[in-house]
């Protein structure tokens, strides 16, 4: 049996609002995606992933949507998405969007309904409590983007609940009448031809038990993976994918290996894949905020990223990612964004496309693209970041220098600057001064400067991304770590029937001895310019064939 369609793409992740901007208002658009479609071709995907496209207030960047059928009219028009849609198609590039259904905007006409009467058709479609014997909160939860969970409707004298943002409530997924139309709005996007959906904290939609409880402390953490999403997904499925070839990607923090290795069992599968965060959260210790940064290491990341590598056997899947757009840059995380930028994106690359799952390159990592130090927090724009930037220069007494030092590390916006296409003005982005400014750096790091350099990252991703498509081990082949011991370099291989391939890496600065017989083995792609038989340069990767 032929292994379906997306197993065997690569898949690259777009945030619109960066991309590029095709109308010089400052914010990209679709008709700017339209105009990149031969560049995406070229770079060999088989999936896109849109970041939300919807209506929306913006108060997370579409990530509160106030209407699922409407675009967002920043980004176009019905028919630009038709264009987009066509043009990838045309290409052999599947769409997928993103559902972002744990939540609304406070704008969505089903919660203006919500709100405006206790008796209302509509308030049991998100989750109302009545305030604690002392009016506070109905608990002690607080939102993941800093502040209660709980938010006062004086004119019902009740609380909502919202995990991010005051303005992104909680949709209630224990109201039938609510998953009805919620499937029925996700049929017709199907019916509009999507290939898929990425599904925002889809693994938040089923609240525990007696939520509400005076004294119960937590937030996001106590409502992952909660006591109905099983049932909720099985009906989703049935509901909206029965009988397609569509794929279902969860975004799932907190989701541990042997419930994403059964939800994702292809033999019975709730979703085709889901993205883990365990290795984005390895650089802060358990329970510490993400801003209290801890050093990462290279045998850190490569024992959890085994361990979901090995544990997803025989039947799960992993979707794959080092960065997306709410992470710090990959380059500036895992490698080292100074010296040897070009040698460690590429190695990343590397890394990410020869793992066992789903890749998906998050724009810009395919030319090395890295974090921006903004000189003050007045240049930042994530909500998150900003909420951050009271907290810790408020309750957690931080001055400005180290506050910003901290956010210079971990802000969601190190993702969010503008793609930078040429060394043009505003990065090519845009004619116009764009809505969160460039990273300065794009006058060296760009992507017509990288056409015209063979050695550049974006050339390399190119490379590797035609292995991975000519070669069944590389999508298929079973993975299996060579040393788990070694400081500096990580080797393992993948294995199928017919084919052997072993990839060497070596995370550090200095050259490392490659061992025996790995020393024999035949070469079919490195990063560095003049590779030696039996040592791996500072930050060099290697893929290698039995001779
Ligand atoms: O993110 C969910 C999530 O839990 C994290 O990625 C979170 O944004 C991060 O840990 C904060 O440090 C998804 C979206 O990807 C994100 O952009 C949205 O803000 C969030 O859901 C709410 O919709």
């Amino acid at each position: 049996m032929n292994p379906p369609w997306w197993k065997t793409c690569v898949a690259y992740q777009i945030y619109p609002r960066s991309f590029c901007d095709s109308d010089g208002d400052g914010v990209g658009d679709l008709r700017g995606i339209i105009s990149k479609l031969d560049y995406l071709e070229r770079l060999g995907i088989g999936m896109l992933w849109l970041c939300p496209v919807y209506a929306s207030p913006n108060d997370d960047n579409g990530y509160d949507i106030s209407d699922y059928e409407a675009l967002q009219p920043e980004f176009g028009t019905l028919d630009d998405w038709i264009a987009l849609r066509d043009g990838l198609h045309a290409r052999g590039i599947r769409l997928v969007m993103d559902l972002v259904a744990n939540h609304s905007s406070d704008e969505h006409a089903w919660f203006i309904e919500s709100r405006a009467a206790k008796d209302s058709a509509k308030r049991d479609w998100y989750i109302w409590r009545p305030p604690a014997a002392d009016g506070g909160p109905p608990n002690d939860w607080q939102s993941v983007f800093g502040g209660p969970a709980w938010e006062f409707d004086a004119a019902s004298g009740e609380y909502y609940l919202h995990l991010f943002s005051k303005k992104q409530p909680d949709l209630n997924w224990e109201n039938t009448a609510f998953r009805a139309e919620l499937f029925a709005m996700m049929r017709r996007w199907v019916e509009l031809g999507v290939d898929g959906f990425r599904m925002d904290v889809i693994n938040l939609i089923s609240k525990p038990e007696g939520l509400g409880a005076g004294g119960d402390e937590g937030g996001m953490d106590r409502a992952l993976n909660g006591p109905r999403m099983r049932d909720h997904l099985a009906e989703m499925r049935r509901e909206v994918f029965a009988g397609t070839d569509l794929v279902t990607i969860g975004e799932t923090p907190g989701m541990p290996l042997e419930l994403a290795r059964e939800v994702t069992d292809e033999r019975a599968p709730l979703l085709d894949m889901q993205f883990h965060f365990e290795h984005v959260d390895l650089d802060h210790a358990p329970g510490a905020s993400k801003w209290d940064c801890t050093p990462m290491t290279m045998p850190a990341l490569r024992a959890t990223l085994s361990r979901w590598q090995e544990g997803m056997e025989p039947h799960g899947w992993n979707s794959l990612y080092l960065g997306n757009h709410d992470q710090p840059r990959a380059v500036s995380r895992y490698g080292d964004d100074g010296r040897y930028r070009r040698e460690s994106a590429t190695l990343l690359m590397t890394l990410l496309l020869t793992l066992k799952g789903t890749p998906f390159i998050y724009q810009g990592d395919e030319i090395g693209m890295a974090n921006v130090a903004f000189d003050a927090i007045d240049d930042y724009r994530d909500i998150e970041t900003l909420n951050a930037w009271r907290w810790l220069t408020g309750e957690r007494g931080f001055d400005a220098a180290a506050a910003l030092a901290m956010i210079r590390t971990k802000s969601r916006d190190n993702a969010r600057t503008p793609m930078q296409w040429s060394a043009a003005p505003n990065a090519g982005f845009s004619t116009a001064t764009p809505w969160i400014a460039p990273n300065p750096d794009y006058a060296a790091h760009n992507v017509a400067a990288a056409e015209t350099d063979p050695d550049s990252v974006l050339h390399y991703t190119r490379r590797l991304i035609a292995l991975r498509r000519e070669t069944v081990a590389l999508q298929h082949g079973r993975y299996c770590l060579l040393d788990a011991e070694h400081p500096a370099l990580w080797l393992y291989e993948r294995l199928d029937a017919s084919t052997r391939c072993v990839i060497a890496l070596n995370f550090s600065a200095t050259a490392q001895a490659l061992p025996a017989p790995l020393n024999t083995m035949r070469r079919v792609l490195t990063n560095v310019r003049n590779p030696s038989a039996d040592t791996l340069a500072a930050w060099e990767a290697r893929i290698l064939v039995p001779a």
